[in-house]
């Protein structure tokens, strides 16, 4: 059964029992009159007092399996897979779907699969905004290609900020701003319907489709225990974490670029450790937390802005080129080379306590380095884009291993080991990145 989960107030329900909002249209009503917009309490409830008292009138929910006169709603399907059900006031039929909890409408395609949330998470400038964006893209692009995926943004708010990121970023150069802050408005998540092949042994050439919920956070929302407790909800329902971190704000890479670097150095805010550190706190609170104490929610560690680390990396270093996708499978040797690099760079920088606190508090993690941009931003012009445009490095890696873990992608080579949960693998002895716990 297809287990659809709010992206507005994080909560888990199957399909079938979303409630409906009318349409209150005029046309088609049998016997009575058309529907009239009434105070969607639940809802204005949700949303707080920054939205005026007209935008809280909306058309009357009724629940699916049964009426608001305790009458069943005819349920009919719909072409695309989803449903309609008839208004048991007005008789007119409505395809949109609210949630149970918070009276949310969801876009129209939005409850017909499955949803995976994946949670954004990182210092205050350490490249989240920068990263959806340009993730985005690939996705559609170069990796979309590779493993048949197709990627569309759902409902028109998603929609809007999608043409709008991928203008600043690819037409114009602009970088993005900061991200406000959830204390100036709650930022919505952007939802994306994911397409991938259904995979041949079970048969046919159809697609499996997946509703991605990715989560960007302003980086002040994470800089304490309490600000990050706005997002507990949304961090109990990730179905993997992508945490970023700026090489850039670490004491030790600033001191090791050479003397005559030009880059601009960002402001050092909350030190990785302290997020992950909360990041853990909060999940263990909402259960996430198994029997030894560590979290279950996969992490995925990923340094951004690589491309300023070239005088710190070795020349033939994996983290300079892009994993290879043309088998259309997560290369997981290659995922594993990057994990050791990464683990050895960290090494150097903090004698590994980042790695060792991660490690103790996460049970499935993996460490990745990527660059967004290619580049660094021009020094004269902060805050545009290289003038080549985004020419991004490993952007995909994260992703694509958390939706592998969670079975959306096929896995090459070291099948055996990555299928399961096992460590080992060239250069076991540390982690490896994936270890189960009992
Ligand atoms: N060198 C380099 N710099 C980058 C890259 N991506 C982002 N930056 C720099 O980092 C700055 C912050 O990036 P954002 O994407 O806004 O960071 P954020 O994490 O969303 O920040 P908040 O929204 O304030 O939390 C950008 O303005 C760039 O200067 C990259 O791939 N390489
Ligand atoms: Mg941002
Ligand atoms: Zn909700
Ligand atoms: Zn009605």
């Amino acid at each position: 059964m297809t287990s659809v989960v709010c992206p507005y107030c994080f909560d888990r329900s199957p399909a079938a029992k979303l409630p409906y909002r009318c349409q209150m249209s005029p046309t088609g009503v049998r016997g009575g009159k058309p529907c009239t917009a009434e105070l969607d309490t639940v809802w204005a409830e949700f949303i707080g007092p920054a939205v005026p008292p007209a935008l809280k009138m909306r058309g009357p929910v009724f629940e699916a399996a049964r009426g608001l006169g305790g009458r069943i709603p005819r349920q009919l399907p719909l072409g695309g897979g989803g449903s309609r059900a008839e208004c048991p006031d007005c008789g007119v039929s409505t395809p949109v779907r609210v949630c149970r909890r918070c009276h949310s409408d969801f876009p129209s395609d939005y409850c017909d699969q499955d949803t995976r949330i994946i949670a954004l998470l990182g210092p205050k400038g350490s490249g989240k905004s920068t990263y959806v964006s340009v993730l985005v893209n690939e996705l559609r692009g170069r990796v979309g290609r590779a493993y048949g995926a197709s990627l569309t943004p759902m409902g028109g708010e998603t929609q809007r900020r999608d043409r709008e990121m991928a203008e600043d970023l690819y037409d114009r150069l602009r970088l993005p701003e900061a991200t406000r802050p959830a204390a100036l408005g709650f930022n919505d998540p952007l939802l994306y319907r994911l397409s991938l092949p259904l995979r041949r042994r079970l048969r046919g050439d159809g697609s499996r489709h997946t509703a991605l919920v990715f989560f960007d956070a302003a980086g002040e929302d994470l800089g304490s225990a309490e600000a990050m407790d706005r997002y507990t909800h949304y961090l109990a329902a990730a179905d993997g974490i992508i945490l970023l971190v700026d090489p850039l704000q670490m004491r030790a890479v600033r001191d090791r670029l050479p003397e005559d670097s030009e880059l601009p150095l960002p402001v050092v805010e909350t030190p990785p450790q302290q997020i992950a550190g909360d990041l853990a706190a909060q999940l263990r609170a909402r259960g996430r937390g198994s029997s030894r104490g560590r979290v279950t929610t996969p992490v995925a560690v990923a340094v951004t802005k690589t491309d300023s680390l070239s005088a710190l990396v070795d020349p033939h270093s994996p983290l300079l080129r892009n994993a290879d996708h043309s088998a259309g499978a997560v290369d997981e040797e290659d995922r594993l080379a990057v994990h050791e690099e990464m683990r050895a760079l960290l090494d150097g920088w903090d004698s590994g306590a980042l790695l060792r606190q991660l490690e103790r508090d996460f049970a499935q993690l993996s460490l990745f380095g990527l660059s967004a941009l290619g580049s660094p931003p021009p020094a004269h012009a902060p805050a545009d884009a290289p003038k080549s445009g985004p020419q991004p490095l490993r952007v995909e890696d994260p992703l694509l291993w958390l939706l592998g873990l969670g079975g959306l992608l096929p896995q090459a080579s070291g099948a055996a080991r990555a299928g399961g949960r096992g460590t080992g693998g060239p250069g076991a002895g540390g982690r490896a990145g994936v270890e189960g716990e009992a």
